[in-house]
């Protein structure tokens, strides 16, 4: 039986490698985000080239009405759902907290704790029915350490922190299994989205050192996620060689 795996923002950077590795060895997969054009040629690549299938949830994580309208349409035969990855989210602005603008912190707060609270409590119950299920949260270094300007974006992945601790107690008793996963610095699309587009002030980001990519982070979360049943990682930092914690980053070859 062919597992399947839901993930939320598919569209680009971590969450697009995860549906493209996990669809590649024989898994079904949900592929959600809101832009649904993405999601249609991800889902023509996939289903020609890969041996899983893929089927388009396309909502906004913010709103918790059009996340159970997306999880109830799903028929029977996309609703036993053995993965979760919870990778949608954002950082937007990088100020000093007396400079923040309260729209960003809205968007990080709705989207990285709240979003993730809605899909996780809108596929639980289907989990717990079956017994089984994995739970992965890809949080971020930012959920252990605090650094300068990344005050909402840090307290956000602060709480997918705590959130990843909580569910595994609250789910232990179901059989469920939570895994944290939070990464340093990765190339994606998400330093553009945290400069609001500006693609040059992005780049310097990774400037000098060479920092992961979205295929290592989609084989950390199915690595995690095909290890014995009686085995469950709980939480697993990850960073590239360049980069000790979020504060040190040997940035020599400038
Ligand atoms: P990208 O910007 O490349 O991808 C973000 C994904 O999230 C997109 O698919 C986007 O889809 C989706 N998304 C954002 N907002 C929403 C929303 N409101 N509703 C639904 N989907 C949404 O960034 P990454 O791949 O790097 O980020 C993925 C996760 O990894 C995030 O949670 C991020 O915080 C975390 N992370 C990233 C690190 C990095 O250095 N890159 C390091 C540590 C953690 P769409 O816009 O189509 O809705
Ligand atoms: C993304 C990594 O260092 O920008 O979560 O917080 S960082």
């Amino acid at each position: 039986m062919k597992k399947t795996v839901l993930i939320t923002g598919a569209t680009s950077g971590f969450g697009e490698a995860i549906a493209r590795l996990f669809s590649k060895n024989g898994c079904n997969v949900i592929i959600t985000g809101r832009r649904l054009d993405r999601l249609q040629s991800l889902k023509n690549e996939i289903n020609s080239q890969q041996s899983g299938k893929a089927h388009i949830l396309c909502f906004d994580v913010r709103s918790n009405q059009d996340v159970l309208d997306a999880i109830e349409s799903l028929d029977a035969s996309w609703r036993k759902i053995d993965v979760l990855v919870n990778n949608a989210g954002l950082a937007s602005g990088l100020d000093l907290v007396q400079n923040g603008n309260t729209e960003d912190w809205d968007k990080m707060i709705d989207t990285n704790v709240k979003g993730l609270l809605y899909v996780s409590k809108a596929v639980i119950p289907m989990m717990i029915e079956q017994g089984k299920g994995h739970i992965v949260n890809i949080g971020s270094t930012a959920g252990k350490e605090v650094y300068e300007k990344g005050n909402v974006y840090c307290a956000s992945k602060h709480a997918v922190d705590a959130i990843s601790k909580a569910m595994r107690i609250d789910l232990l008793q179901h059989g469920i299994k939570v895994t944290q996963i939070a990464p340093g610095a990765a190339e994606t699309e998400f330093s553009i989205v945290r400069f609001h587009g500006d693609v040059e002030r992005a780049k310097q980001a990774y400037s000098g050192y060479r920092p992961m990519d979205a295929t290592d982070i989609a084989e950390l979360v199915y690595y995690s996620t095909t290890l014995p049943a009686h085995l469950c990682i709980n939480d697993l930092v990850v960073t590239s060689l360049g980069q000790a914690n979020s504060f040190y980053i040997n940035r020599s070859q400038e």
